[in-house]
Formats: structure tokens, C-alpha cells, sequence
């Protein structure tokens, strides 16, 4: 677990595809029950409401792939400009595949990715009831709907308060009418708008949601999430049992770019002196516990999109820092006030929700200022006491930045009688102090491949029309370079392709066949292999075509062909020109 890595917090995150056939094993071996839980369907399975949202949403799908809770590699081919747009314009906009996103609709099953222990457990029928926020700016319209969708799907009516969506002053039209006329026709009035009048960011949204709302416990989600089975009873439970405890669920991986779900491995939160957050193992000696795998794990920090709160701990603990701008650094102020104040913060294995996570992120702020920093000396210096220090060390151009008034956030601290930030470390996060200057701990990537992938064929990769085969243009090992058709040689070590279980395309066990994800015009390339699936995932079927997923385009041979062998992506067809063989 220690090799999988992932940079700013899960950017290009998967799974092994070990542990994702595990799991997947288990789901099919030990019975699924995706509609378990749910709201009667009549009210709320919804149908796009006009004739035009049907036809520019759904497409002429929904994909029969769509039923069962595993996705055809296929769900994102390209068929037409129209489906080119689609994609296109939704990478731009939102940084994952917005076409796959559109044919999968706002209801999906969902591998149940729980701990088998976690479908035994039983919990109290009196929970409090959950208001359920979510902020959103610029979010694809079915990427939001499904997410509204899911907690309506997946949540007890009765513990279904309400749902806040809180529009943060987004720019594209059809978060506007069209989403009015969603809420009014199609949902229940438990799903309510809130509009900011100017962008505020994602940390005031948080705050603003949170005065509309009147549940007892506060649910915060990001606006591209799907809820698993039975997600909310475990993060009410420990609540109700201390509303001093602040709860996370697992965070599942919804691939941007193919949509496919899977499951997390268990880990923790935890950050570094950059004031990152990063994913740790969870210590040997917490998962030993009575409830084992399936039980809660204290956790240092939160990843900060996905938690649960009473709704009055939330504002007596100071909400959030209103001074910190559009996104980043508030999940670290809010995860040392907690633990710091006589709080603390769980995750809780049994709770499943998945998030689409992005490689870049598709917005930024208004006025193009660095919110992560100004944000994070805020709160290096209403929280961190000596040890800002250690920030400060690794950005010392921060140090003559302003960063607004703190003035109150100390009152705050004071008020609340807080711990030190030193006691923080010794007793919440001894694992930053082990060696002298900071952690060393392995983070845990989350969304890359655990081991080395099997290799399923080998050999090389002739194209049927021309009877060549695939090469590097220049050496095998030159990152960047591009493919070409050349004559045949079974000797050339150079020409040996190995295709693997993550649908990748290693040329002479060196580099990876990887596309763009935003110029999918461009030819494709052999870079480093990134394990994350996406830009290197090939599906070669019994068509004899090699697709790639997050393009939804086939390998063809560059039309017209001529002497130099080049090669493109293009619309998949019948054609002998798309068509490869892997041979010895
Ligand atoms: C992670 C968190 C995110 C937040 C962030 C640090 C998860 C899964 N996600 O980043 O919730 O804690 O770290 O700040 O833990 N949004 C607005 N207004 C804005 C910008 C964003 O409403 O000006 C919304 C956005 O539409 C989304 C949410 O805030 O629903 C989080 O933004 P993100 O998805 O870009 O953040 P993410 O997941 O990269
Ligand atoms: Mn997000």
C-alpha cells in the first residue's frame, strides 16, 4: 500500500485492480442488494422534464451496460460531433467525462464496497435527522443530479431532513432555469436552492448553507458524489452517541475518466509541513479493535468535502474561517479545532460515498489570487502556535504576505479554551514528529494501482489494412514520442507490446500508449505509465479494435495512409484500418 501514491490529495487516484477485483469478487460472490434502502421509486425516479433536456441530456441512452452496477468500457464512444463536443466541452469545463457522466443518467447501482461485516450491523431506529449540504460552482448538471439523486435513493425518508444545494454564483445557464424547473417538476421539497448573489467559495457556501439549514446534523458532500448503500446510519450513530464527534465516510473513486466506482482502501487523514493533506496508513494497533475492518478509526485530519456534524457542535466549534476564500485549507483549520477543542474525528469504515476525483481543477478564483496560501497562513497562525514555523521554513516568500484579520479565530480559540498545537501532535498526530523536520511517512495514494498489473498478452501489434506493426518513431525509451506503423519484425525486441489488466499498452516493457485528455486530436504517445487508468486504458475486444476509454475513440492507421505509417484516433468503425492483432 505504501508504493500507491497520489499528489494533491487524490489526483488521479484508483485502486489496484487487485483489490478492485476483490471486492468486485466479493460484491457478486456475496449478493449485492442495490435497491435496498431506497425511497418508493414513483417519487423519485425522475425523467428529464421537456423533450429538449431529454434529448440533450440523455442522449439515446441510457446504455444497456447501465443496469448492475458494473460500467461497459465502452459507455463513453464517440458517435457523432455532437457526442465530440459533448466531451470535449466537458473536460474544459470540468475536468472529467462529462459524456459518460450524461449517458449514465441520475440514478445508478452501485457496487456495495463495504466490509461484509458492515450489512450485519444494526443501527438505532432513532437517529437524528440530517440536512444534507452541498456547494456547488460550475458543476455538470448530471454529475449534481446524480448526486441529489443517490441521497434521495439511498437515504431512510425519515432521516432525510432536507437538502441544501448552495449555488455559488455559477456562470453556465442550465444551473439556472433548468435546474429550477428540475427542483420545482421533477423533485421533492426537501431539495432546496440557496443562490449566492457573488461567488463566495466553497468555505463560505459551507457556512451559508448551514444558517438555511434545520436538521441536527449537518451532511456536507461535494456536488459530484453518489452515496453507496446505507451510507448515512453509521455517520449518525457515533454523533447521536457524542455530538462532540465528527464523522467522515470512506471516499470511494469515481474515475474521471470513465465513471467506473471503486472502493478506497481504509485509510486516514493526515498532512505535511506544506499543509497538504495526505492519505496514511491507519496504525496496526486501531484496526484491531472488537469491530475490525468495519470499525471507526480516529483520524488526525479530513480530506474536507465529505463529513458529518451536529448541526450546533458545528456552530459552537466557530463553523468555519469566513476570512478564507474559494477553496483549500479550511479541511485542516476545521480538523485541528475539532481535535484541539475536545472534539474528535472518525472515519467510519461502513459509510461509503463515492467522489469523482479530479486530475486538475477546472476553476479558479476570481480574482486569480493563490486561495490555498492566503487560506493556509490563516490558519498556521491562529492554530499552529510555534510550529508555523515549519510552513513558513518550507514558503518563505509567504512570510511577508498579508493574510487578513485573525483577530477573531484567536477570540475563538480562546474562548473555546483550546489545546496547544503541540498537544495536538503528541496525542492526535505523533506520527508527524517521529523524525526530526517533519513526517516521513509514506502517504497513500489511493486511486493508483496497488502491485504491478498482470500482463495478459504480449507481442507485437500489427494493424490488419497495412499488415504493419506499431513502433515507437523514435527510441521506445523517449517520453513524448509517437507511434508509427513500420514493417514487421519478430526479432525486434523493440516492437513488443505488452497489454495488461489495467488495459494499458507497454511498448518493450518501458513506456505507456497514453492520449490527451483534452486534445484528443493530437496522436497518441508513449509516456511514463501513471497506473491510474484513463489516458492509458486500451480496451482490445473481439472487434479486434483497441478503444481507448477516456477518448472514446479507436487507434486507426492515419487517413490516407502513406509511407510514413502514421497514426490517429478516430470514430471506431468496421474498418480494417482499426483493426490490430497482438501477435507472437
Ligand atoms: C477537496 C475536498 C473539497 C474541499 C477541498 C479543499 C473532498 C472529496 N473534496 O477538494 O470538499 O474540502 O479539498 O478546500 O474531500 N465549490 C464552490 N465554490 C468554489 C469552488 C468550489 O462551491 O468557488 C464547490 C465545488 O463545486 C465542489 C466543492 O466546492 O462541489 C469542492 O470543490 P472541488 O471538488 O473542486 O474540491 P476537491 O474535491 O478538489
Ligand atoms: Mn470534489
Amino acid at each position: 500500500m505504501a508504493s500507491v501514491t497520489l499528489r494533491y490529495f487524490c489526483y488521479g487516484c484508483l485502486v489496484t485492480s487487485a483489490t478492485w477485483s476483490l471486492l468486485l469478487f466479493l460484491y457478486f460472490s456475496l449478493g449485492a442488494e442495490p435497491g435496498h434502502g431506497r425511497m418508493p421509486l414513483q417519487q423519485h425516479r425522475s425523467q428529464p422534464i421537456t423533450k429538449g433536456l431529454a434529448e440533450r441530456r440523455a442522449g439515446r441512452w441510457p446504455h444497456p451496460a447501465n443496469k448492475g452496477a458494473e460500467l461497459s468500457p465502452e459507455m463513453g464512444m464517440i458517435f457523432n460531433e455532437a457526442d465530440q463536443e459533448l466531451r470535449d466541452t466537458g473536460y474544459h469545463r470540468h475536468a472529467f467525462n462529462v459524456l459518460i457522466s450524461t449517458r449514465l443518467g441520475y440514478h445508478r447501482d452501485l457496487p456495495d464496497t463495504r466490509d461484509p461485516q458492515c450489512r450485519d450491523k444494526v443501527y438505532p431506529l432513532a437517529l437524528p435527522s440530517a440536512s444534507i449540504v452541498i456547494c456547488f460552482f460550475n458543476e455538470a448538471f448530471s454529475a449534481l443530479l446524480r448526486t441529489v439523486h443517490s441521497v434521495m435513493d439511498r437515504t431512510p425518508a425519515y432521516l432525510l431532513h432536507e437538502i441544501i444545494l448552495v449555488d455559488d454564483h455559477s456562470e453556465l445557464e442550465e444551473l439556472k432555469g433548468d435546474l429550477d424547473r428540475y427542483l420545482k417538476e421533477e423533485l421533492h421539497d426537501k431539495v432546496k436552492v440557496v443562490r449566492n448573489q457573488k461567488r463566495e467559495g466553497l468555505i463560505r457556501g459551507r457556512m451559508i448553507g448551514a444558517s438555511h439549514a434545520t436538521g441536527e446534523v449537518l451532511v456536507f458532500l461535494d456536488s459530484h458524489c453518489e452515496v453507496n448503500t446505507d451510507w448515512l446510519q453509521p455517520l449518525l450513530t457515533p454523533i447521536m452517541k457524542d455530538h462532540h464527534t465528527v464523522v467522515c465516510p470512506v471516499i470511494d473513486i469515481i474515475s474521471a475518466d470513465t465513471l467506473t466506482y471503486s472502493p478506497s482502501p481504509i485509510v486516514r487523514g493526515g498532512f505535511n509541513w506544506g499543509l497538504h493533506f495526505k492519505w496514511d496508513p491507519v496504525p496496526p494497533a486501531q484496526l484491531n479493535g472488537p469491530e475490525g475492518a468495519a470499525g471507526p478509526i480516529r483520524s488526525p485530519t479530513m480530506a474536507g468535502g465529505l463529513f458529518a456534524m451536529n448541526r450546533k457542535y458545528f456552530n459552537e466549534l466557530g463553523q468555519y474561517d469566513a476570512g478564507m476564500d474559494i477553496w483549500g485549507g479550511e479541511n485542516l483549520e476545521i480538523s485541528f479545532r475539532i481535535w484541539m477543542c475536545g472534539g474528535q474525528l472518525l472515519i467510519v469504515p461502513c459509510s461509503r460515498v463515492g467522489h469523482i476525483f479530479r486530475k486538475r481543477r477546472p476553476y479558479g478564483s476570481p480574482g486569480g489570487q493563490d486561495t490555498m496560501a492566503h487560506n493556509s497562513l490563516r490558519l498556521a497562525n491562529v492554530w499552529m502556535d510555534e510550529y508555523k514555523e515549519q510552513y513558513l521554513s518550507l514558503r518563505p516568500e509567504l512570510r511577508e504576505r498579508s493574510f487578513g484579520d485573525v483577530s477573531e479565530r484567536v477570540a475563538l480559540r480562546k474562548r473555546l479554551q483550546c489545546h496547544s498545537f503541540k498537544w495536538y501532535l503528541d496525542n492526535v498526530y505523533p506520527e508527524m514528529q517521529t523524525v526530526a523536520n517533519g513526517n516521513k511517512q509514506q502517504p497513500v495514494f489511493i486511486n493508483k494501482g496497488l502491485k504491478r498489473p498482470k500482463v495478459l498478452h504480449r507481442g507485437r501489434l500489427r494493424n490488419l489494412a497495412t499488415g504493419r506493426c506499431l513502433v515507437a518513431q523514435g527510441r521506445p525509451s523517449q517520453k513524448g514520442g509517437v507511434v508509427v506503423l513500420r514493417p514487421c519484425d519478430p526479432r525486434d525486441p523493440e516492437q513488443e507490446w505488452a497489454y495488461d489488466e489495467e488495459g494499458q499498452l507497454v511498448l518493450a516493457g518501458l513506456l505507456c500508449l497514453d492520449v490527451s485528455e483534452v486534445r484528443t486530436f493530437d496522436p497518441p504517445r508513449l509516456m511514463k505509465c501513471h497506473g491510474s487508468g484513463g489516458s492509458q486504458q486500451w480496451s482490445l475486444g473481439k472487434s479486434n479494435r483497441l478503444y481507448q476509454v477516456s477518448v472514446g475513440q479507436c487507434l486507426a492507421v492515419a487517413q490516407p495512409i502513406g509511407p510514413k505509417g502514421y497514426v490517429s484516433m478516430a470514430i471506431c468503425d468496421a474498418s480494417q484500418t482499426q483493426q490490430w492483432q497482438l501477435e507472437n
